[in-house]
């Protein structure tokens, strides 16, 4: 049926198409130096907002730890809250009423139920990021194509049956238009706990990164921002715009760190003095490290999650940073106590056990055949002439004179004009197997269970956008084995990998769980634009 809203969308398309002709036409281009004027016809050209009225909502409430034994059951609703950031009073989207979501600590090898309720307005469903689970039906996929889940409607219930076979972090988010519930602040974490498996500290965090702008608005029909995800410029440790954690002198914490931000990648530090203060790395995604390794900071791409211990020998006021982003603070207090140390910075663990098997074969893996070859590329849509467009190439150039910064990483909104007319109608992102040049959800691979996969993943750097993809494996692990052809000398298993522009990285994954599953990019505008792929595990 032909709706108003199709015509409208039509409309609105072919206005975007437009754009992009306006684009690749040099002179019209040229003549526009009033960049105000994009920003007007971008708003006039955008269709229906996501409703923003703060009215009758209740007060966000702060997280708290639900602790959960084998067998227990918790009920999770997501509904709206308003919240105080940047001085406005906004609306914001929660589990529970809490943003982040309630901590769900569960022992290894627990299982409970979470009896989750839709009352968001808008699709749902809860994606348990990282869990290695028995079921498929409860991955929180959208889909009943491999008999997951329907998308969940308004005040529709659905109970998650979830078990946790790894010791760690992990988290829950939505699968549905992550690029606006998921930065509406719809997270949370799990921890699976395991008694002694960590170092003993005297004190544990968690805390949660992201980043929020207050001035991005969110459409019902089309994902903004899809050229490099959507940056926020308020930093948040836990929903807080100044997070502040006090701590006693001498104290050893460990720090369970979750980028949960749609596309910022944070470069984490803490700072004494403007100098980064070393801290002990001990475990990421999944499990601990092989080593323990010492260092001054550490890259958290979205959906990561890095485990690290540290100590603070001094009273003072140590500043938790992102490059030149302040995320909070850490306060030590002197407590007059001069407690007597053990070794804590010389003092590296090893954990061999949960690597035996690979680290026994490691040369038959490095040397084995790569199974898959993937390409991360960019398709403009509507675009002439393909890669060699020139016109687009100036447009592209401009901007990119304006930045210094053309790293392997992008950090910040560089292209910021670019970016803010992209959306999910104008360009595609893809990965490409390079064997059969099926193209995400084209692709086809099969695997049998137990298979340990070698699949080698090329960031094209000479694609229209290069720039970084955490890529993340639904309910398998993977570690990297090689970086550009540099072999990791420190292995750990992972559901998630950032690689870099221009980056090609081999990764083994292991096989353990049967059905067909999901790997796509973690970017959240990036998978909204298509960048997603399906694998499917046999017996
Ligand atoms: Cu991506």
């Amino acid at each position: 049926m032909y709706t108003m809203k199709n015509s409208m969308m039509d409309w609105m398309e072919m206005w975007d198409m437009k754009m992009w002709d306006m684009m690749m036409d040099d002179d019209k281009m040229w003549d526009m130096k009033d960049w105000e004027m994009w920003d007007m016809k971008w708003m006039m050209w955008g269709w229906e907002k996501f409703d923003t009225s703060v009215e009758w909502l209740p007060e966000a409430k702060p997280s708290e730890v639900v602790k959960l034994k084998d067998g227990d059951s918790y009920e999770m609703t997501a509904y709206a809250v308003k919240q105080e950031v940047g001085n406005r009073v906004v609306k914001r989207l929660s589990y529970n009423g809490m943003i982040p979501g309630p901590l769900l600590q569960v022992e290894k090898w627990a299982k409970i139920k979470l009896k989750f309720t839709n009352k968001l307005w808008i699709e749902t469903t809860l994606h348990s990021h990282g869990l290695r689970l028995d079921d498929f039906k409860f991955d929180g996929l959208p889909t009943t194509m491999w008999g997951q889940q329907k998308p969940m409607k308004d005040w529709e219930s659905f109970t998650y049956e979830l078990d946790f076979p790894d010791t760690g972090v992990f988290w829950y988010h939505p699968h549905i238009r992550e690029d606006y519930t998921q930065e509406m602040w719809l997270y949370g974490n799990f921890n699976v706990t395991e008694n002694g498996y960590w170092n003993s500290v005297d004190r544990e965090e968690f805390m949660i990164l992201d980043d929020f702008s207050l001035d991005d608005p969110f459409y019902k029909d089309k994902v903004t921002k899809t050229l490099m995800g959507r940056f926020g410029n308020i930093m948040m440790i836990n929903n807080e715009e100044n997070y502040r954690l006090e701590v006693n002198q001498y104290d050893t914490v460990r720090l369970n760190l979750t980028n949960v931000a749609n596309t910022r990648t944070f470069d984490f530090a803490i700072t004494k003095d403007w100098i980064n203060q070393e801290f002990k790395l001990v475990g990421w995604d999944i499990w601990r490290i092989e080593k323990e390794v010492m260092v001054s900071s550490q890259i958290i791409a979205p959906a990561e999650r890095y485990i690290v211990e540290t100590r603070f020998d001094q009273p003072w006021e140590y500043v938790i940073k992102s490059r030149d982003r302040e995320l909070g603070k850490i306060i030590v207090k002197d407590t007059w106590v001069r407690k007597k140390q053990k070794a804590f910075w010389s003092d590296l663990k090893q954990s061999p056990e949960e690597y035996s098997f690979v680290r026994k074969n490691f040369q038959k893996f490095l040397d084995q055949k790569v199974d898959k070859k993937l390409r991360l590329t960019i398709w403009m849509k509507g675009m002439k002439g393909g890669r060699s467009n020139t016109k687009w190439m100036g447009m592209w150039n401009m901007e990119m004179n304006n930045e210094e910064d053309t790293d392997e990483i992008e950090w910040e909104d560089n292209m910021a004009m670019m970016n803010k007319i992209s959306s999910d109608k104008m360009m595609e992102w893809k990965m490409i197997d390079e064997d059969t040049w099926d193209e995400n959800m084209d692709i086809d691979w099969k695997f049998k269970k137990w298979q340990f996969v070698k699949v080698e993943i090329y960031n094209d750097q000479n694609s229209m956008h290069p720039m970084q993809h955490p890529i993340h494996f639904h309910w398998q692990r993977f570690l990297v084995l090689t970086r550009d052809g540099k072999v990791e000398k420190n292995l750990q298993w992972k559901d998630v990998s950032l690689v870099k522009n221009g980056e090609r990285v081999e990764i083994l994954i292991e096989m353990t769980n049967i059905w067909t599953w999901m790997s796509h990019c973690h970017i959240a505008e990036h998978l909204q634009s298509g960048m997603m792929m399906i694998f499917k595990v046999e017996e």
